[in-house]
C-alpha cells in the first residue's frame, strides 16, 4: 500500500508551506535567506512532483493491476508548455499554494512566470498532443504518450534590428526539469543497420543481425487530469551511447574512438526538426523516428508477455494511434517482432497489426507528406525494407485481382514511388497498416478521402475513413489563461461543471443581451487587452492605444496561412488613414494588429514575411499622426506560455489559409472560447466553428475549396485581373515606405508571374471588405459583446474531451475506468 497520508501529500497551507521549506533545504540545498523566485518556483515544483509521483503510482498499479487495456499516442512532439499552474488547477491546490506562496514573501504570478515552457513541439500537431493526454487522465482512460526528449526544443526566435528572425537554441534542461522522472533502469537497446535475411517464401520469419547499438532511456512526464487521481504518463525516449561495451576498441587502445562513437549516438536526440508541414528527408530524422518506435513497441511489447496471453490478443490490451505518418515505420517494427521474434505466421501478425493501429492525418499539402528513399532505408533498416517489400506484395496482388490489368491504379497504390531514386510512401503504408484512418476537421476529412486516398477508399471501403474534428483542452485555453473569466462564468452558471463538461456553456446564452453580464463581459475582455498592452510595452518598447480592436495571428509562419495578405492589408489601412482628415480618422475604430510566429529555419519566403512585419511595424509605429488609430506589434518567439497571454485579449483574430490547406486550426478554437470573434476563410475547423456559434458571428471572406483549382490554372496561364486596391500597396512596398525595397522583391514576387500560388491576388478585395463589416460591427459595442457572448457559450463541442471520447468509442474501443477511493 502507498503511504496516503505522508506528510507530502496534505494540502493545508501549513503542510505546503512545510513541504516547500523542506524542498528548498533538501534537494536544492539552500539557506532561506537565499532564496530567489527561481528557487521558489524550484521547490513548490518540487513538492507539486511529489503529489504527481503519488497520483502517478497509484493509476499506473491500478491499470495494471485491472488489466486494461491501454491507449498509446505516438506522437514525435508534445508542446506542453509550463507545468505549473496546470498541475495546481488539476490537483485542485491553487488557492492553498497561493496563499503559501503569499506567506513565504512570494507572488504567485511572478513563481508561475520563472518556469520555461516544455517546448518539444512545432505546433497545432504538438499542442493537440498535449490538449489530448490532459483530456485522457481527465476522462480517466488508460493512456501514455510516447515520444523524444529532444535536448534542444523548439528554437527561441530572436528578432535583430532588420527585422529578421534570428534562431537560438533552447536549452530547456539547463535549470533541472521537475516534471520529467528518469527512468535510467528501463532503458532499451535499439540497433539499426546490419544484414538482414528475408524469410523462406517472403512470409516465413527473417533474421536480422549486427549493426550499431544505441540505447534508449525513458524519461517519464506525468499528466494529471482534473479532479481525478488519474494520471497519464507520457514517456519521452533519449538516446545514450553504449560506450562501456565497446570492448574491441578499448582493447586496441582506440579509447578516443569508442567515446566519439558514443557520443555521436546521443545526436540521434539532441534536437526537435523545426520544420512544420514540410518534409526534407534528413537521415537523423528517419533514425529519430526508428529509434522512438522501437523503443516504444519494446515497451509495449514487454508489458504485454508479463499478461501471459496470446499475441491474438495484442490488440485487445493495446491500441496505438499514430500522430500523423512520423510514427509510421511501428507498423514493419511491430510485424518484425512478431513474424521474425515470436513466431506468428505473417497472415495473423498482420491483422494483429492493422487492429492495433490508426492513423490520423494533419495535412494535404504534398510538400509535407512523408517519403523515404529507398536506398536510405535499406541501409539504415534492411530487414524492414524487405518487410515493407512483402506488405507492397500481398497489397498489389490483392489489387490486382480486384482491378485486373489496372496499371495505373497499382502505380498509384503502391508503398513504393517508382523514380530515382525510389521512395516509401509513408502515408499509404499507415493507411493499410491501420484499421482507421481520420482527419482532424469535417472538410479536410473528405478532402483525404477525395484527394489523397481515393483508391485506397475504394479498395479498403469508406468505413475505413472518418473524421475526428480537433479539440482543446478548456482547462489550460479558459480556466488557467484566463481566469477573470471563468469566474465569471462559473458565478453566471452557478458552478464550475464546464470545466469538465463544455457544453454547460450553452447556459451563457440566455445571458448574451443582458446589459449588466454584458457589462462584466466586457471588463474582462478589457482587463485581457491591458495585460497584453503592458506585454508588448514591456518587450518591445511600445505604448499603444488600450482601447484599440486586438486584430491578432498568432500561428507558424507559412505562404499557405498567408500571414503576408494580413500585413498588405494592415498596409492598405495605413494608406487610408494617410489620406484622412483627422477628424475623419479619429470616427475610426482604433486598430493593434498583432503578429507572432516562428518561420522554419530554412523557409526564406516565410522569414522574408517577417521581416515585412517587423518592418511594416516600424513606419507604422513611428508616425505620430496614426499612432492613436493603428499601430502594428509582431511579438518575438511565439510560444504556449505567450499564446495564454495574447489570446484572452483578442477581438479579433484571423484564420485566414487559402481554402483546404489548412487541416483544421486548433488556435481558432481557443480565441473563440475565449470571447474572440474569427476572421476566416471557409477552411478547417472555421467552417464547423461557424456552424456552431452562428454565421452571424464570425467573419467569413474568400473563395472556397472548389474555386482553388481554376483559380491556380488562371494565374499558370496569366489570365487574371490584380485589383487596384493590392497593387496600390505593392507600389507602396517598392516605393521605399518600409525601408530598402529591394529586400522584399522575391517575397512580392510570389503573387506575379503565374504563381500566387496560395491565391492571395484573388481573396485580396475580399479580405479588406471583411475588415470593413469588422470595423463597422465593432461601433455597436452592445451587439459586439453579445456575438462574443454567443461565441463562448456555443463552443463546448470543440472541447478535447469530446474529440478523445470519440477516439475511444469509435477507433480505440476503450472505455473509462475510474480509480477507486481506496485504492
Ligand atoms: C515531417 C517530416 C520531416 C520533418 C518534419 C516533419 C513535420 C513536422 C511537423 C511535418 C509536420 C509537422 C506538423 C504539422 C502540424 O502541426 N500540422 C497541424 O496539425 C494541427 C493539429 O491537427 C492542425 O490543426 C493544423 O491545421 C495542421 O497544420
Amino acid at each position: 500500500a502507498i503511504a496516503k497520508n505522508a506528510e507530502s501529500l496534505k494540502t493545508d497551507v501549513d503542510s505546503i508551506n512545510a513541504q516547500i521549506v523542506h524542498h528548498v533545504e533538501t534537494t536544492l540545498a539552500r539557506a532561506a535567506f537565499n532564496v530567489d523566485e527561481m528557487a521558489m518556483y524550484q521547490a513548490a515544483a518540487l513538492s507539486v512532483r511529489d503529489r504527481l509521483i503519488h497520483n502517478w503510482d497509484v493509476t499506473q498499479t491500478f491499470h495494471t493491476q485491472a488489466r486494461t487495456k491501454r491507449v498509446y499516442y505516438f506522437s514525435l512532439e508534445y508542446l506542453l508548455g509550463r507545468g505549473y499552474d496546470n498541475a495546481l488547477l488539476n490537483l485542485g491546490v491553487r488557492q492553498p499554494y497561493n496563499e503559501g506562496l503569499k506567506g513565504l514573501g512570494f507572488n504567485m504570478e511572478d513563481v508561475i512566470d520563472v518556469e520555461r515552457d516544455m517546448g518539444l513541439g512545432n505546433g497545432g500537431l504538438g499542442r493537440l498532443a498535449a490538449c489530448y493526454l490532459d483530456s485522457t487522465s481527465t476522462l480517466d482512460i488508460p493512456c501514455w504518450g510516447y515520444t523524444l526528449r529532444y535536448s534542444q526544443g523548439i528554437f527561441k526566435q530572436i528578432i535583430d534590428s532588420s527585422g529578421n528572425q534570428v534562431e537560438v537554441p533552447d536549452p530547456w534542461l539547463e535549470n533541472q526539469n521537475p516534471w520529467e522522472i528518469p527512468r535510467l533502469d528501463n532503458a532499451v537497446e535499439i540497433k539499426f543497420h546490419g544484414e538482414a535475411t528475408p524469410g523462406e517464401g517472403g512470409k516465413g520469419p527473417g533474421t536480422w543481425t549486427g549493426g550499431l547499438d544505441v540505447l534508449a532511456v525513458p524519461y517519464d512526464i506525468p499528466v494529471p487530469g482534473y479532479k481525478t487521481q488519474t494520471t497519464n504518463n507520457i514517456r519521452a525516449w533519449s538516446a545514450r551511447g553504449k560506450v562501456s561495451f565497446d570492448l574491441a576498441k578499448f582493447n586496441a587502445g582506440d579509447y578516443d574512438a569508442a567515446v566519439r562513437e558514443a557520443e555521436e549516438a546521443e545526436t540521434i536526440t539532441r534536437v526537435l526538426y523545426p520544420n512544420e508541414n514540410f518534409d526534407k528527408g534528413k537521415a537523423l530524422r528517419l533514425k529519430q523516428q526508428y529509434f522512438w518506435v522501437a523503443a516504444s513497441l519494446h515497451d509495449i511489447c514487454r508489458r504485454f508477455r508479463k499478461l501471459r496471453v496470446p499475441w491474438s490478443e495484442f490488440p485487445d490490451y493495446n491500441a496505438i494511434q499514430l500522430n500523423d505518418t512520423h510514427p509510421t515505420l511501428a507498423i514493419p517494427e511491430l510485424m518484425r517482432i512478431l513474424v521474425d521474434e515470436e513466431g506468428q505466421p505473417w497472415d495473423e501478425a498482420w491483422e494483429i497489426v492493422r487492429r492495433t493501429f490508426s492513423y490520423t492525418n494533419h495535412t494535404v499539402l504534398s510538400e509535407a507528406l512523408e517519403k523515404w528513399s529507398v536506398p536510405l532505408v535499406e541501409w539504415l533498416l534492411p530487414r524492414h525494407l524487405q518487410i515493407i517489400y512483402e506488405i507492397n506484395l500481398d497489397m498489389l496482388k490483392d489489387v490486382e485481382k480486384k482491378w485486373p490489368n489496372d496499371r495505373a491504379r497499382l502505380a498509384r497504390m503502391s508503398l513504393i514511388e517508382e523514380g530515382y531514386p525510389k521512395m516509401v510512401r509513408m502515408a499509404n503504408l499507415a493507411v493499410v497498416g491501420s484499421h482507421r484512418v481520420n482527419g482532424v476537421a469535417a472538410l479536410h476529412s473528405h478532402l483525404v478521402q477525395q484527394d489523397l486516398f481515393p483508391d485506397f477508399v475504394e479498395y479498403l471501403g469508406r468505413d475505413h475513413f472518418g473524421n475526428v474534428t480537433n479539440g482543446v483542452t478548456a482547462r489550460r485555453w479558459l480556466l488557467q489563461c484566463n481566469p477573470s473569466l471563468a469566474k465569471l462564468i462559473t458565478d453566471t452558471l452557478g458552478s464550475d461543471e464546464w470545466v469538465v463538461n463544455l457544453d454547460k456553456l450553452e447556459g451563457l446564452t440566455k445571458y448574451a443581451k443582458d446589459k449588466a453580464f454584458q457589462k462584466k463581459w466586457a471588463a474582462c475582455k478589457q482587463a485581457n487587452r491591458e495585460r497584453l498592452c503592458d506585454y508588448i510595452e514591456a518587450t518591445l518598447g511600445l505604448t499603444v492605444n488600450r482601447h484599440a480592436l486586438i486584430d491578432v495571428q498568432v500561428k507558424r509562419i507559412h505562404e499557405y496561412k498567408r500571414q503576408f495578405m494580413n500585413i498588405l492589408g494592415v498596409i492598405f489601412r495605413y494608406l487610408q488613414l494617410k489620406k484622412m482628415s483627422p477628424a475623419d480618422r479619429k470616427r475610426l475604430v482604433p486598430r493593434l494588429s498583432v503578429f507572432a510566429g516562428k518561420a522554419a529555419p530554412g523557409y526564406y519566403i516565410a522569414k522574408l514575411i517577417i521581416r515585412l512585419c517587423n518592418a511594416v511595424s516600424k513606419t507604422i509605429n513611428a508616425d505620430k499622426d496614426i499612432r492613436e488609430s493603428l499601430s502594428v506589434a509582431f511579438l518575438p518567439d511565439y510560444s504556449v506560455s505567450l499564446a495564454e497571454i495574447i489570446i484572452p485579449a483578442s477581438d479579433i483574430s484571423e484564420h485566414i489559409s487559402t481554402a483546404g490547406t489548412e487541416a483544421s486550426g486548433t488556435s481558432n478554437m481557443k480565441f473563440a472560447l475565449n470571447g474572440g470573434l474569427l476572421l476566416g476563410t471557409l477552411d478547417g475547423a472555421n467552417i464547423e466553428i461557424a456552424e456552431a456559434v452562428g454565421d452571424e458571428n464570425v467573419f467569413f471572406f474568400g473563395h472556397v475549396t472548389p474555386d482553388v483549382p481554376k483559380l491556380r490554372r488562371a494565374h499558370h496561364f496569366g489570365e487574371v485581373q490584380y485589383p487596384a486596391e493590392l497593387l496600390e500597396v505593392v507600389d507602396a512596398i517598392r516605393s521605399g515606405m518600409f525601408g530598402e525595397a529591394g529586400v522584399f522583391e522575391p517575397l512580392l514576387g510570389t503573387l506575379f508571374e503565374g504563381k500566387d500560388h496560395y491565391l492571395v491576388s484573388d481573396d485580396f478585395l475580399s479580405y479588406l471588405q471583411a475588415q470593413k463589416m469588422v470595423d463597422e460591427a465593432y461601433v455597436d459595442q452592445p451587439s459586439w459583446v453579445e456575438k462574443t457572448i454567443n461565441s463562448t457559450a456555443r463552443m463546448g463541442r470543440f472541447a478535447s474531451d469530446r474529440a478523445v471520447l470519440q477516439y475511444a468509442e469509435e477507433i480505440w474501443n476503450i472505455e473509462p475506468i475510474k480509480i477507486p477511493q481506496d485504492a
